[in-house]
């Protein structure tokens, strides 16, 4: 029988739990990707950052501080900058020098997380006003009145952007262009298009840190739906998918097992997976396309020595 304490308590995490149920009933069966970031998923990619083979944050806060000068310049008049998806809040701390805003967001679904995130930089940076706001960024954010509505600079660094289908991107860059407003800009990190050996390695690394942040979603749904998933029981699964140009992560099962919560189950057979994760790397010139459909003007990009990333500033 159902263990009744596992059923959502409020309205908002029953509406969220029927989402989950409704995706894990799916053909292939998926799991949000927003499931990797709890506690323990934060601290993960934390750790997936620093690995050797995941090249894609060291190569862009090297191109911040090697270019934060140019970038400052073309930003122009900055009052507040606010980052999507924030986390440690650990790449702002290469802008802030250059851009000197009076005051930062920080946005994150994980509003615990980066409210600690904040406090910290608020103490590194005496005299820069901070807030965080706990949000899914996936619907239009509202940030405090005491925000200026003037000289915002949104900032989504890290190429989370390639988090959602090309739909879904661009239906996010319209709600940033809304978010910085006339005149305000938008500081994006995407991910470049690379050999595959170099993408693959950067999400299936030899430590297994991925590993655990994939299956660590499994604990997350847990918590969240009263699921029963047991995560040793499913084996992480990274591959490029060339046709659609992004990295996919599954679980797939390792054996015939059964999930089961309150109100729902579903059996999955040996080798049937879960879809996790896409991470898309469009290539540079059809990005700047997208923003230019999303509505944005002026666009600047820098790119490393490699071509492996790119920092573009947009004006809204
Ligand atoms: C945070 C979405 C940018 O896609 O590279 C890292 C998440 N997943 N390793 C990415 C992630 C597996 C990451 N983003």
């Amino acid at each position: 029988p159902p263990d009744m304490r596992a059923l959502p308590e409020t309205s908002a995490a029953w509406d969220e739990a029927q989402a989950i149920a409704q995706d894990l009933l799916r053909t292939p069966a998926r799991i949000s990707a927003k499931y990797f970031y709890d506690q323990r998923g934060c601290e993960l990619f934390e750790a997936i950052t620093r690995l050797p083979e995941y090249y894609p944050t060291r190569t862009e806060k090297a191109l911040l501080l090697r270019r934060g000068a140019e970038i400052a310049r073309s930003v122009g008049n900055c009052t507040s900058l606010i980052e999507l998806g924030a986390g440690n809040c650990e790449k702002v701390r290469l802008l802030l020098p250059a851009l000197q805003p009076q005051c930062f967001v920080g946005v994150d679904i994980a509003g615990d997380f980066v409210q600690g995130a904040v406090d910290e930089l608020a103490r590194a940076f005496p005299g820069l006003e901070v807030c965080a706001v706990e949000a899914d960024i996936t619907a239009p954010v509202t940030l405090p009145a005491r925000i200026a509505r003037e000289g915002r600079l949104v900032f989504y660094p890290g190429s989370s952007i390639g988090n959602f289908s090309p739909a879904g991107a661009m239906t996010l860059l319209r709600q940033m262009r809304a978010l910085a407003g006339e005149g305000g800009g938008l500081l994006i990190g995407i991910d470049l298009p690379k050999a595959t050996a170099v993408l693959e390695a950067a999400y299936d690394d030899a430590a297994g840190i991925t590993a655990e942040f994939n299956r660590n979603a499994l604990l997350h749904l847990n918590a969240c739906l009263g699921s029963d998933f047991e995560p040793a029981q499913w084996e992480h699964v990274a591959f490029f998918n060339h046709a659609r140009s992004r990295i996919e992560m599954h679980l797939q099962a390792r054996e015939a097992l059964q999930v089961r919560w309150p109100g729902g189950a579903r059996a999955f057979a040996a080798g049937e997976r879960i879809h996790t994760e896409n991470s898309y790397k469009y290539p540079l010139p059809l990005f700047m396309q997208m923003l230019t459909q999303a509505g944005f003007k002026a666009t600047r990009a820098w790119t490393d020595d490699n071509d492996w990333f790119a920092v573009i500033h947009a004006q809204a």
